[in-house]
């Protein structure tokens, strides 16, 4: 399978991330791309390729105008206060406050953020573009008849919604691709959605549409980041009513549970007939991942890939979240390699 990967996405490296009382080093690192590039090499999955420079056009069809710009500058706007750290957001807004954006940088990082795990440096805007690039380089090939295409997005997206960034995620990598496809021939576009975390800024995205179906497979958000959406009950609002569906699972889910789950989101997907399906992909799923408590083995990875690919749609694979490092490679080269096998 072809694979997008810009090198401005390895310019983002944050230092720490605020986890369980701690601040530790980010669990989200370039060596994630790097590695998993790496074995894509090793095993002669495909090309690599860079993507081209898009605009800020497709961006903006998905997040607000202020929001990019702030994104583009709050790193300069810190830096000259904090010359040697990380911007971290520390106070956010709390129910019943006004929906106000401040003129202090650290009541606008709150304004803007939901966590904080997820810093801003000096290249956090440049990183995260040239992974929305990647994700539209990618949408661009599979329109233009691809198959199946893989953009290594990095950093992550499906936590971010059209003007909050966390959860890792910047630009919403996922939602942006799905946009651009109704933006070229499609009527009707699904997202599926694997990564262990909900992605509610998917969701949130695109809860009250129903051009765009979005499926998501994730830990029970009771117990698990994000905490504040992915409950079965959502299932989408207004014109999007029945156009959301959540399929929480409990800790400790293995595959054999996974699978049931799997089918039934496929299921709901065909019955759906989208002209393409986005993956967003996250092998955080996987036994050893550091932050998560599901258990898929890396040859249920291989099981996962070949579900998808006889899923039977133009399929582009987008990267969320996995974080066993030793194991990210080999991980995401079974799901695509699995894919292939399946068609
Ligand atoms: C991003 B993706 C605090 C615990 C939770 C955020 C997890 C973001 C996961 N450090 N941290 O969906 O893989
Ligand atoms: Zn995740």
């Amino acid at each position: 399978m072809l694979t997008v990967f810009s090198n401005d996405q390895l310019l983002h490296e944050g230092k720490s991330e605020f986890h369980r009382g701690q601040l530790l080093p980010c669990f989200e690192s370039p060596k994630r791309a790097e590695l998993i590039l790496a074995e894509l090499q090793a095993n002669k999955s495909g090309d690599i390729i860079a993507p081209d420079r898009f605009g800020l056009e497709p961006v903006l069809r998905i997040h607000d105008a202020a929001y990019v710009e702030f994104l583009q500058t709050a790193f300069d706007r810190w830096h000259t206060i904090h010359p040697d750290c990380d911007a971290l957001p520390h106070t956010w807004n709390m129910r019943g406050a006004r929906d106000i954006l401040p003129n202090n940088i650290y009541g606008q990082l709150g304004y803007y953020s939901c966590d904080a795990s997820t810093p801003i440096m000096a290249h956090t805007w440049q990183a995260a573009k040239a992974s929305a690039d990647a994700a539209i380089m990618a949408q661009r090939l599979v329109m233009q008849g691809h198959r199946s295409a893989f953009a290594l997005t990095r950093p992550p997206g499906h936590h971010a919604t059209s003007n909050v960034y966390g959860g890792y995620c910047y630009l919403n990598n996922a939602a942006i691709a799905a946009q651009a496809f109704l933006d070229g021939d499609a009527k009707q576009v699904a997202i599926l959605d694997i990564d262990y975390h909900h992605g509610n800024g998917t969701q949130i995205i695109f809860e009250d549409r129903n051009d765009v179906l979005v499926v998501s497979i994730h830990a029970n958000p009771a117990e698990a980041y994000p905490y504040f959406l992915g409950y079965a009950d959502e299932t989408g609002t207004g014109a999007g009513k029945g156009y959301n569906l959540n399929l929480p699972l409990p800790d400790g889910t293995d595959w054999n549970s996974y699978q049931g789950a799997l089918e039934t989101a496929l299921a709901a997907i065909s019955r759906f007939t989208p002209d393409y399906l986005v993956v967003s992909l996250g092998v955080d799923t996987y036994a050893g991942d550091p932050i998560s408590s599901f258990k898929l083995s890396s040859n249920d990875f291989s099981k996962l890939g070949h579900h998808l690919g006889k899923a039977d749609f133009p399929t582009l694979i987008l990267m969320e979240g996995g974080y066993a490092v030793d194991n990210i490679g080999c991980n995401v080269v079974k799901v695509l390699t699995g894919f292939e096998d399946a068609i």
